[in-house]
């Protein structure tokens, strides 16, 4: 059954003048909102295909949702409305798809509704998902359109313009929540075309999408082959301005589906309620493993960069504001590099956070953390309880192969590991750290990684020692080095020649699912053998409530 069978007739004749030529848009009338209203849409953000479960909000989806969430509340004008028209789901991670809890509510979920969109914020390593959420979709409902957004997409653009196809019917990439709200528009304005027919109107749209603000693109296949429409398109693209997240609306967390439970998860906070936020983006790092470098593209080749400078202060008190009213009661900043920030700024974001009262936490670098220390004791008063670290690596031939030094950042700074800990723990603040196992070695053909058992028991002993003397170190986080698309690390190889598949499991079973991202494509080197001798290592020389595997 089509949405087409909804409707009355009154709003079947009202539809004939929704031409897209025309350019209208019948606001506020109470017709388009009843259309709007049945047409109910999902948003899915792919769960990771383990068992783990990576607590924490969606936000790169929600930020994509926030243009189009805006209108929909000045439309209907009832939170409870836009959240029936656009549901947002955050899945347990889910190993295999078939036979599935997902699968047999997604199932359930078309069959009754017959959404006129589904929507998928992909990863790397959950994009089988998201494959299977499509076609699970387009079997039950083939005239439903999928976009699949997010950092996988962000980073594929130019391999997708190379391969001369998508897998959904659009891809958004960059900044994703004007063309997602344009896209959204057409779509509901006809509720009875065929995919095929909306891909004809967005091309008739182009000079539309062209103004919208950002800079992102989104991709769709023709008979005629891959085509785009790109905003911001009467500037070069590579003058186009990105968003900054102050030109965007408070992310609507409210969409979430079991909003409450969810954000009971991160468990950092017990089990307080936890709302991720984000001040700022990129990282002036530039680690061969990371797409988060400032210098690295966004989404195309010669696209803009993600420079981008911290979020307006009275735009974040206006989200304090509003989490504080909605029972939230601390406060992850998502940032890549949270204190890469100037003190100036920082400043006022702790007065700020003093007047609302979160316990905080947020993830940064150990060289940030000096540069931050005469700010520490004023972060701690303003309820800063957790930072989170990326060591890495203490073996300095494995630490040269990443550097943290490309990017405009230092490698060293005259401060040792033992120097962090002691900062943060004199200033009565927990810490998480992360180790990286299987760096890939620039100087080898095949980037072979250098890693081997004598490098990776170095870096366990190192923090079995720095666990027994500093007892704030919360745990360790053990990952295994994964190929993504966009880092250093990737392109390198690719200039060799190489052909990675981003998107694959070569690493399926044990003891690689009990780390990070441990199934997806590594570097050369990092064997069966030597993952099982990490993983035993550590349990050995770790206390168990501190491994986090
Ligand atoms: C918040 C976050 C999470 C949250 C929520 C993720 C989510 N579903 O949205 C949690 C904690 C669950 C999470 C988990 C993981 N994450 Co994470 N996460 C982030 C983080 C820190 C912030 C994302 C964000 O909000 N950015 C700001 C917004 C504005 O930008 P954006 O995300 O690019 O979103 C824009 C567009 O992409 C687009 N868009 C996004 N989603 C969608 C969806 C649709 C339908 C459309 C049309 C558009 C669209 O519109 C947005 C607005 O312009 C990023 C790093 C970063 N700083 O970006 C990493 C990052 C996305 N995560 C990453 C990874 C690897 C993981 C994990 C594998 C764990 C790990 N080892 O780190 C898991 C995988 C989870 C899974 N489901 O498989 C990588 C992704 C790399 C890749 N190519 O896949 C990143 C880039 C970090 C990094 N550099 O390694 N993550
Ligand atoms: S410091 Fe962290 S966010 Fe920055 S490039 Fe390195 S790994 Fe990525």
């Amino acid at each position: 059954m089509t949405l087409e069978k909804n409707l009355t007739e009154e709003r079947r004749k009202s539809l004939t003048i929704l031409d897209e030529s025309q350019d209208m848009r019948i606001q506020h009338s109470s017709l388009e909102r009843n259309i709007a209203k049945s047409s109910n849409t999902l948003f899915l953000s792919a769960p990771y295909p383990g068992n783990q479960k990576f607590g924490g909000q969606p936000t790169g989806l929600l930020y994509a949702l926030s243009i189009l969430a805006d209108r929909k509340e000045s439309e209907y004008r009832s939170k409870e409305s836009v959240k029936e028209a656009l549901e947002v789901w955050c899945p347990s991670g889910t190993p295999e798809f078939e036979g599935s809890t997902l699968e047999k509510e997604l199932t359930r979920y078309v069959r009754e509704k017959k959404p006129k969109i589904v929507g998928v914020s992909t990863f790397s390593i959950s994009y089988k998902n998201a494959l299977h959420i499509r076609d699970l979709v387009k079997k039950l409902s083939p005239e439903t359109i999928v976009v699949f957004g997010g950092a996988h997409e962000d980073n594929s653009i130019s391999y997708y313009r190379k391969r001369g196809k998508i897998d959904a019917d659009f891809v958004i990439g960059g900044d994703g929540a004007y063309l997602l709200d344009e896209l959204y528009r057409i779509i509901e304005e006809n509720p009875n075309s065929s995919a095929d027919q909306i891909k004809e109107k967005v091309e008739k749209r182009r000079r539309e999408f062209g103004k919208s603000n950002g800079a992102g693109l989104m991709l769709f296949n023709t008979r005629d082959g891959l085509k785009d429409v790109q905003s911001q398109m009467s500037i070069d693209s590579n003058k186009r301005e990105p968003l900054k997240l102050d030109q965007l609306p408070l992310i609507p967390r409210y969409l979430l589906k079991d909003e409450d439970s969810l954000s009971r998860q991160f468990t950092i906070f017990g089990d307080k309620k936890t709302a991720q936020v984000m001040v700022g983006q990129g990282c002036p790092f530039g680690c061969g493993f990371c797409s988060e470098g400032i210098k690295r593209t966004w989404y195309d080749e010669d696209s803009p960069k993600s420079i981008n400078p911290a979020r307006n202060i009275n735009h974040v008190e206006r989200e304090l504001q509003k989490l504080k009213k909605e029972g939230y009661q601390a406060i992850f900043f998502d940032d890549s590099t949270f204190f890469a920030k100037s003190k100036d700024y920082m400043a006022k974001l702790l007065s700020l956070l003093r007047k609302y009262n979160f316990e905080w936490g947020c993830q940064t670098t150990q060289n940030s953390v000096h540069q931050m220390e005469s700010l520490l004791p004023e972060m701690r008063k303003s309820g800063l309880s957790y930072v989170y670290m990326g060591i890495e690596h203490y073996d300095g031939q494995m630490r040269d192969s990443f550097g943290k030094s490309i990017g405009g950042g230092n490698k060293f700074n005259g401060y040792s590991i033992e120097d962090t800990f002691k900062l943060l723990q004199d200033n009565g603040l927990r810490t998480g750290i992360s180790l990286t196992f299987g760096h890939p070695d620039p100087a080898s053909p095949d980037e072979e990684t250098r890693e081997s058992k004598t490098t990776a028991s170095y870096s366990i002993d190192r923090t079995a020692e720095l666990m027994d003397k500093f007892p704030n170190i919360a745990g360790v986080s053990l990952n295994l080095i994964t190929y993504h698309p966009g880092t250093p690390n990737s392109e390198r190889f690719e200039r060799k020649g190489r052909n990675i598949e981003y998107t694959s499991h070569p690493n399926k079973r044990f003891p690689f699912t009990s780390f990070e991202e441990g199934i997806g494509p590594h570097p050369k080197g990092m064997t069966d053998g030597l993952a099982s001798y990490i993983f035993d290592y550590a349990k050995q020389r770790i206390k168990e409530e501190k491994l986090w595997m």
